[in-house]
């Protein structure tokens, strides 16, 4: 036995050290500085499992036969051929010129959402980006799956979507400042754990001690009691999901009514208040959104809100708004309610008052942000600019030349003949999956690059096994994490897989445009580029000092520079002509005259509540709100198998959590497995019977391997995304709106043979046939 050897590493889930011995990892142990390590650094090992991975680069048995003739409805079912490197990349080299040849290159798609690895050189889909850039670009995506209708709204209502990218007031100054503290979704740990791009140390449960240690008033509005940790002392209002902006407007019409609004404010500071104000007193269409309109909608105690609406102009107040309540139907609404409630209060500007999006739903919202670069490599020069909603992808696939909108303009669908997937995995993140698979039969060539053997590697016709970040050197770094951190390799590479910069390499060799990829450089040519363009930025603009790259490398990890105590606005507030807003008015917007002009009915010119396609006030008593929200166990769909997302399991199948009154009422015990459905599809899942979730509302997280069985459809897994809905938020935002879902559930007899073997069986009879 040779030494065990401690190499510096890090994912999305945080900063850690890999113990190595012979060649294999034998322990992890948490980084030094991170307070609160995630529990999910503990899978890491299960990514050098050689059963969970591509072997070696494949293709599709039918598609290497015949090519873009091939029978598209075989993809999935049909054996795959394993083949060398060479053949490989030039099968992908020779697609890529035909179809840019026959078609145009906005027949590629590469949008490619995914969050692939923490680290920013072998970042999969920005080097896609940057190989199909030199050789006339692609069709890409904008946005992203956790946020879309929420930025696109706020960037025409506050000039930037800052508020929800990290930028708002952060939380040091909530926890110092703050006396009402109103949280809409979560506060939680839970989703705290991942940063795109890594995170050096997890402090969002830090400031929550702060701040439930001063014993402030809080809030807390969600279907699910666990969105805050039990050990913060905090009024729980079970709202009927999809209904929060209701809320919002209920408690901005009973402090209009009371005449306690902040004229001045509203005055200096915001434009179209009018507009908002005439829908709340309800001399625009007679309806009074007040505490009693509210509390109907929601389900909620009309004397609370008004007493809290009292409370909010009493004190100083803050609004947090998680991510989760955009991404549901009629998104933009939630986020522009809670700016048009934060600008009636008025305390935008001030110390720990006005309102701010996302707070804990990535581990680096509300700690001190970074103001230096953050690492990345280029993704060059668009040569084209077409372009989908991230999430109208199954809409792409099935409407070729069909019509969009965005942000108020009018475009057009691509005829997509090849996707290129690389770092992401669509049969995780997208709704409704059944839909999506009719779709996925449009393109002529489908190419997959993934380590591994996921639910779209298996359904395309060529897979490119790329190695997990613990095979080859990198280093992690982004916008809202203190730390630039050495993620350096840590065992030989799994099989035939390949980095993903040299698979690009090999390919843009291929296509004749190598030199203009990799400039020259390679891995570690490029890892030194990358940290250096980072502490040269941070001294030149900034005079702050980071370590040089070997010293970097050899310690594992470099501060960056960062702002603390911001107050967002504060300057704004102070003098709105001096600091006007990138706004039609340079003002906060609360009436729009853009979207006056629009005239959409699902984006209406100021905030609004609109009915959702599905919510609990339309459906009937045996419906379920199905809330699928981010896994504890792990990120996604990653390391699905590893100890961390294995223990958040229950008999080997994902949990589905319900109130003890809808168990009763469908028959269904603790611990039983049940099968959840709706006219979309069905999947199985262990009841978890908890009052911590409200009646009418079941929550199943997201990640599970899609594995339906082929006889009728089934997902044995427990992927909710074979029962989303897949609309856009509305015609503005076009985002996605995964948490707008009604199901149904009930005991599941049948077959009590254990999913989570079944599925990882086909998995590797896959990989191995
Ligand atoms: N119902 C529902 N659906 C949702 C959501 C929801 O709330 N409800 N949330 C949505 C959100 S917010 C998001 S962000 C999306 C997430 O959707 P994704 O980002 O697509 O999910 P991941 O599982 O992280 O997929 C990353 C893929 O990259 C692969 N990968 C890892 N490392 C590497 C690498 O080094 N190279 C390459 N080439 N590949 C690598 C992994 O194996 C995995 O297949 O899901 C969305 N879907
Ligand atoms: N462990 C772990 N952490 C993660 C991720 C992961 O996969 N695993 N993914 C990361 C990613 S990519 C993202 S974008 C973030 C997402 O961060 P969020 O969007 O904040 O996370 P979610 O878990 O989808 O939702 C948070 C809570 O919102 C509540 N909620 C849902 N709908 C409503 C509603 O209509 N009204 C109210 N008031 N509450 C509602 C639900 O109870 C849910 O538990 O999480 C990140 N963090
Ligand atoms: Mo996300």
């Amino acid at each position: 036995m040779s030494e065990i050897k401690r190499i510096p590493h890090c994912s999305h889930w945080g900063a850690y050290t890999l113990l190595v011995q012979d060649g294999s990892i034998v322990g992890v142990e948490p980084f030094a500085h991170d307070p609160a390590p995630s529990p999910i650094i503990h899978s890491v090992p299960e990514w050098a499992n050689p059963k969970r991975q591509v072997p070696s680069p494949l293709v599709r048995a039918g598609w290497l036969e015949k090519r873009e003739h091939s029978d598209r409805r075989k993809r999935g079912a049909e054996k795959f051929v394993p083949v060398s490197w060479d053949e490989a990349t030039t099968l992908v080299a020779d697609e890529i010129r035909r179809v840019s040849t026959t078609y145009g290159n906005a027949s590629i798609f590469a949008g490619s959402y995914g969050w692939t690895n923490s680290g920013r050189l072998h970042h999969a889909s920005s080097l896609l980006k940057r190989m199909l850039n030199l050789v006339g670009g692609f069709t890409r995506h904008v946005d992203t799956y956790s946020i879309a209708a929420g930025p696109v709204i706020l960037r025409h209502t506050l000039g930037s979507s800052d508020a929800c990218d990290g930028r708002a007031n952060t939380l040091d100054t909530i926890a110092e400042h703050t006396e009402t503290l109103v949280v809409f979704g979560a506060l939680s740990p839970r989703t705290a754990q991942t940063e795109a791009g890594g995170i050096g140390v997890h402090r969002v449960e830090s400031y929550l001690r702060k701040i439930a240690d001063r014993g402030i008033r809080i809030v807390h509005v969600s279907p699910l009691k666990d969105d805050l940790p039990e050990w913060v002392d905090a009024e729980w209002w079970p709202i009927r999901p999809n209904t929060d902006a209701a809320l919002m407007l209920g408690l901005a019409g009973e402090i209009v009514l009371a005449g306690r609004h902040a004229r001045d404010f509203l005055d200096r500071c915001t434009s179209g208040a009018d507009q908002l104000i005439a829908y709340l007193d309800g001399s625009a269409d007679g309806i009074r959104k007040d505490a009693t309109w509210a509390a109907e909608i929601c389900g909620l105690d009309a004397e609370s809100i008004r007493q809290l609406a009292r409370r909010l102009v009493d004190t100083r107040s803050m609004l947090t708004v998680s991510w989760s309540l955009q991404r549901a139907h009629h998104g933009e609404q939630p986020f522009w309610s809670a700016l048009g409630l934060a600008s009636i209060i008025g305390q935008i500007g001030l110390p720990g008052g006005g309102v701010g999006y996302g707070y804990a739903s990535l581990g680096g919202v509300g700690s001190p942000f970074n103001i230096g670069k953050s690492p990345a490599i280029s993704q060059l020069t668009r040569p084209i600019d077409s372009f989908i909603p991230v999430a109208r992808i199954s809409d792409m696939l099935l409407n070729p030349g069909g019509t969009f909108t965005y942000e108020g303009k009018t475009h057009t669908y691509p005829d997509t003949r090849l996707v290129y997937w690389a770092g992401g995995n669509p049969y995780h993140h997208h709704q409704d999956l059944n839909r999506l698979a009719e779709a996925w039969t449009r393109p002529e060539t489908i190419i997959v690059q993934d380590p591994m053997f996921t639910a779209t590697a298996q359904r395309a016709d060529i897979v490119l096994p790329a190695t997990t970040s613990i095979e080859r050197n990198d280093l992690a770094g982004n916008r809202r994490s203190d730390f630039v951190i050495a993620m350096k390799q840590a065992i030989a590479p799994v099989g035939e897989s390949l980095p993903d910069f040299e698979i690009f390499n090999r390919i843009a060799a291929k296509l004749g445009v190598a030199d203009g990829f990799n400039e020259g450089r390679d891995e570690m040519g490029w890892v030194r580029q990358l940290y250096e363009e980072v502490r040269q930025d941070a001294v030149e603009r900034l005079g702050f000092e980071m370590p040089d790259f070997d010293t970097f490398w050899e310690r594992g990890y470099a501060r960056c520079p960062v702002r603390a105590e911001h107050t967002f606005l504060a300057d704004f507030r102070t003098d709105p002509a001096a600091h006007p807003l990138n706004t039609e008015s340079g003002r906060i917007v609360l009436g729009s005259r853009t979207l006056a002009g629009l005239g959409y009915d699902d984006c209406p010119p100021h905030p609004a509540w609109l009915e959702p396609a599905e919510w609990l006030g339309r459906g009937d008593a045996s419906d379920l709100h199905l809330i699928s929200h981010q896994p504890i166990g792990r990120l996604h769909s990653q390391i699905e198998t590893g100890v961390a997302s294995v223990a958040a399991k229950r008999n080997g199948r994902e949990q589905a959590k319900l109130n003890p009154r809808d168990a009763a009422a469908r028959g269904i015990d603790d611990g039983q497995t049940i099968r959840v459905w709706n006219g979309r599809g069905a999947c199985l899942a262990t009841a978890t019977v908890t009052d911590s979730v409200r009646p009418g509302v079941l929550v199943l997280p997201t990640g599970a391997w899609f594995t339906p069985r082929d006889e009728n459809g089934l997902e044995v897994a427990g992927n909710p995304n074979v029962l989303t809905l897949d609309i856009g938020t509305s015609q503005f935002g076009q985002g996605c709106s995964a948490h707008t879902c009604l199901v149904r559930a009930e005991a599941h007899i049948a077959d009590q043979r254990d999913a989570f073997d079944e599925y990882q069986d086909k998995l590797v009879a896959l990989a191995t046939a």
